[in-house]
């Protein structure tokens, strides 16, 4: 997984290995730094607001946000009868825990970022993406993903990956030895959730090996879609595994009393959202003999 990403003449390009991508128009730099771990960027655009970049790829927009962390933490939350303590693996710009925050059955939301230099630009830049961050309810664990989920004595009831691409230091979060650590560190009927790229890019091989390696280490895995439009490809997909079945109906009251500050996810995409196309399907059947 080989992308290409760059500024050139006030245009900002994001281009997949196979050479298809998306531009907006950069108005403005706002924050660049190198961090012990990769180049954070923040800009302004003309149609999306301001833009994190990681590595100069797209992580948020302040327009389009709200798809991708409503649709990874409230799909997977109200699958739980009653998420008390959740984890949020990556996600340091602080949008996972404000979504997983307006559950009021969640007592601590844990955040395990490796760098908090994105943590405190996204404080700086983002307040209405980060200031969930401060809540008293939130705790903030600066450190490697794969170590914590492995040594932690703690149990929690969703564990959500926000990761970034499966390329560099994320590559071991998409692997069957960090999902072995997941699962456990999931109570009974806990459940994983994660990015799980787009079934478009790169001929849909980093989609389908993290969908394989979930059916390698959960008893029931699902995958479902929003669209994301400054994702590769504009769908984007998430996958949720559990050892309990999968329940796709959740309850009524949680829903409608998320309903009204939403902006993709409604009660009715709850359960369609894992409707998924055909070519996205064959993905995850691995072909006869
Ligand atoms: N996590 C990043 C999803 C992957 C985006 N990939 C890309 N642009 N090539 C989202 C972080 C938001 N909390």
């Amino acid at each position: 997984m080989q992308q290409t990403a760059y500024i050139r003449d006030g245009v900002y390009v994001e281009l997949s290995e196979e050479g298809f991508g998306h531009a907006l128009r950069v108005t403005a730099e706002l924050h660049h730094e190198v961090s012990p771990y990769q180049s954070i960027r923040v800009v302004d655009t003309s149609s999306h607001g301001r833009m994190l970049l990681l590595d100069d790829l797209v992580m948020l927009t302040d327009r389009d946000e709200c798809v991708y962390h409503e649709m990874i933490a409230h799909v997977p939350l109200l699958m739980h009868p009653a998420p008390e303590r959740v984890l949020v693996v990556g996600g340091g710009d602080g949008g996972t825990i404000r979504e997983v925050l307006r559950h009021p059955s969640v007592r601590e939301a844990v955040l395990c970022e490796i760098d908090e230099r994105v943590i405190e630009v996204s404080k700086t830049w983002f307040p209405a993406v980060a200031g969930a961050l401060a809540s008293p309810r939130c705790r903030i664990e600066t450190r490697d993903a794969v170590a914590y989920v492995h040594d932690t004595d703690e149990r929690f009831d969703v564990v959500l990956i926000d990761s970034t691409d499966p390329v560099g230091f994320a590559e071991g979060l998409f692997q069957d030895a960090f999902l072995q650590s997941v699962k456990r560190v999931l109570t009974p009927g806990g459940l994983y959730a994660g990015q799980n790229e787009s079934p478009w890019l790169d001929g849909g091989r980093p989609f389908a090996g993290v969908q394989a390696a979930l059916r390698r280490v959960f008893g029931h895995v699902a995958a479902y879609g929003a669209g994301v439009t400054t994702y590769p490809y504009g769908y984007w997909c998430f996958g949720v595994a559990s050892d309990e079945p999968l329940t796709l109906k959740a309850d009524d009251e949680r829903m409608s009393a998320l309903a009204d500050g939403c902006n993709w996810w409604t009660p009715e995409l709850q359960s369609a959202a894992f409707a998924l196309p055909a070519f996205a399907k064959r993905l995850l059947t691995p072909p006869a003999g």
